[in-house]
């Protein structure tokens, strides 16, 4: 049982937002909106404990709470109206659901007599809490502003434990104006790791011992485990290869981090998978099989063996050897109990060497893309993050932009959300305000979400956004012109003068035609610290695809 810290009258917005303060939580995003003054009233008086950054739209609030905690790690929030509040959050929810972020969502209702009833209660939607929890992993209604603290610390529980993901809270309008007596409590204790399987332990080791030729391949949930992951790589003189989630775990400039097309290419040879907090979608959902047939028990050779905290994910991809751990202590128990009993074969790294030398040589057919990331790679400091995005240059970054540190690829995984990497990024550096954030972004995606360059100025939120303007949504012309006899409607624009619309948001503008021309204004502009726009002019009509070096159609081109 919690010990209450403080008893005294608040309303349920105020204890609320005092127990957000109690997790440690120091920024929350948002609008506020008739239901939700009381929250934002609280936030108004906790302003040296608790940052409010607002928003022009509320899918940015919620994406750059999704840029807050793939950042860090940590809880992200933010806080808007509810019905059409709620649900203009939805992609950016899923989008952290999908790439198994702790994100949660303060929002309210309609009136207590008017909930469920139809009646057209302002803002009101059929089901709103039945809705949120078809998408995110909880959502819950408080009903008394007394029950505020233990419910939110509910919610950072769920939100924060095992396989993290998104979470809601919601009050009803009257009920959160409402105060009463309050206890407040201390921060919600995190769910203890699971025990690792002695068992399951043994036979892992047995078959990476009596492997010729193994890799690791990470995941999004290995982002903190990095340590552990190295050391096991470097025991095994095993290739560590990730996609999106898992990039920087191992650093690629470490002879045992590899992209994934280094990594494709010793998956080839390789006899077993280790898979560490990772759904494994490159092996199993496209290098191995036909992207339309489902293998939810694969073969060996490669045997897999896949450490997960989350159990279910051994029964959607079925290993021959499931160890449910923590990335960390699975990783680390793997190291103690391989340890010296294993001889690498000769010449591993050197094979390693050479995957990575061919890749690098085949990455610089993707022109002009590629040319522009290693200007990109040249200027950003290792410790500086990439705000990946659903462009012709986010998909080349995929494989060929060597990520240094854990954490520094921002990407939205598997759920491919056009237009999340310019919001999320203004998340990411309200979190790590000492980095530089550089964020790409196609022109098509830019305008989803292009209000937020007033946010940027106002909140000095120095993002670097490099904007690729090829005047279409460029990877869908290219598909209907391939695969529909070159008839590509309502994928051409006309656009507005990006630098010109930056200037009069009080972003500094810039245009740029090469990578030449790029690095010295990228340079001055991360120097400056302050948010900028980079527009760089590119021939839709020449731009080559990267989707050879993702879907690996290499040897038919
Ligand atoms: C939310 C969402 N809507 C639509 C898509 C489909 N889609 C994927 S890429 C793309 C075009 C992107 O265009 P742009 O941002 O201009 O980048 P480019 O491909 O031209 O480099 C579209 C429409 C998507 N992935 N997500």
């Amino acid at each position: 049982m919690l010990k209450n810290l403080e008893t005294r009258l608040m309303s349920a917005g105020e204890a609320i937002v005092r127990t957000l303060v109690a997790n440690g939580v120091d920024t929350v995003f948002g609008i506020p909106g008739a239901q939700t003054y009381p929250i934002f009233d609280a936030l108004d008086r906790a302003k040296s404990s608790i940052r409010t950054i607002g928003t022009r739209h509320e899918q940015a609030a919620a994406y750059m709470a999704f840029g807050y905690a793939k950042a860090t790690g940590r809880l992200g929030v933010y806080s808007v109206v509810p019905g059409p509040g709620v649900l203009n959050t939805t992609a950016a929810l899923s989008t952290a659901w999908g790439a198994s972020q702790p994100v949660l969502c303060v929002t309210s209702q309609v009136p207590r007599d008017y909930l469920g009833k139809g009646r057209g209660a302002l803002h009101e939607i059929p089901d709103q809490l039945a809705t949120l929890d078809s998408l995110i992993k909880w959502a819950v209604r408080i009903d008394n502003p007394a029950d505020a603290p233990e419910i939110v610390n509910e919610a950072v529980r769920v939100a924060t434990s095992g396989r993290p993901g998104p979470v809601s809270v919601e009050m009803c309008w009257d009920d959160l104006a409402t105060s009463e007596m309050v206890g407040l409590l201390p921060p919600a204790d995190l769910d203890p790791h699971p025990e690792i399987s002695k068992a399951e332990l043994k036979k892992a080791a047995d078959m990476l011992i009596a492997a010729e030729r193994p890799m690791i391949f990470a995941g999004s949930g290995a982002q903190h485990a990095a340590n552990e992951v190295l050391a096991l790589a470097e025991e095994l003189k095993a290739p560590v290869t990730a996609f999106r989630g898992g990039r920087g775990v191992v650093s690629e400039d470490h002879e045992l981090g590899v992209s994934s097309l280094a990594g494709h290419d010793l998956w080839r040879e390789c006899d077993v998978l280790l898979g560490i907090g990772s759904r494994l979608e490159m092996p199993y959902m496209r290098w191995s099989v036909d992207m339309f047939k489902e293998q939810s028990q694969p073969l060996a050779p490669p045997h897999l063996i896949r450490v997960d905290i989350d159990p279910k994910e051994m029964e959607r991809l079925v290993p021959h050897v499931p160890l449910v751990a923590d990335s960390a202590d699975g990783a680390a128990a793997l190291l103690g109990a391989v340890k010296g009993r294993r001889t690498p074969p000769d010449g591993a790294v050197e094979r390693i060497k050479k995957s990575k030398a061919w890749a690098e040589e085949k990455a610089d057919w993707v022109k002009p893309h590629k040319q522009y990331l290693d200007v990109i790679r040249d200027v950003l400091p290792r410790d500086g993050f990439f705000v990946e995005e659903l462009c012709q240059t986010g998909f080349t970054s995929n494989f060929a932009y060597p990520v240094l540190e854990p954490r520094t690829y921002v990407s939205c995984g598997f759920q491919g959300t056009l237009g999340f990497g310019f919001p999320t990024s203004l998340g990411v550096k309200a979190a790590h305000p000492d980095k530089p954030v550089v964020s790409i972004i196609g022109d098509g995606g830019f305008m989803f979400g292009v209000q937020e360059l007033s946010t940027a100025a106002q909140y000095n939120l120095g993002v670097v956004t490099v904007l690729f303007n090829n005047s279409t949504f460029g990877n869908v012309r290219r598909d209907l012109r391939k695969f529909y006899k070159g008839r590509t409607i309502a994928t051409e624009f006309r656009n507005p003068d990006f630098p010109a619309l930056a200037e009069s948001c009080g972003v500094a503008g810039h245009r740029v035609t090469s990578p030449d021309e790029l690095k010295p204004v990228l340079a001055a502009a991360l120097e400056k610290d302050e948010p900028a726009l980079i527009e760089v002019i590119i021939d839709k009509n020449t731009e080559r695809s990267p989707w050879r070096y993702i879907l690996m159609f290499y040897d038919d081109v």
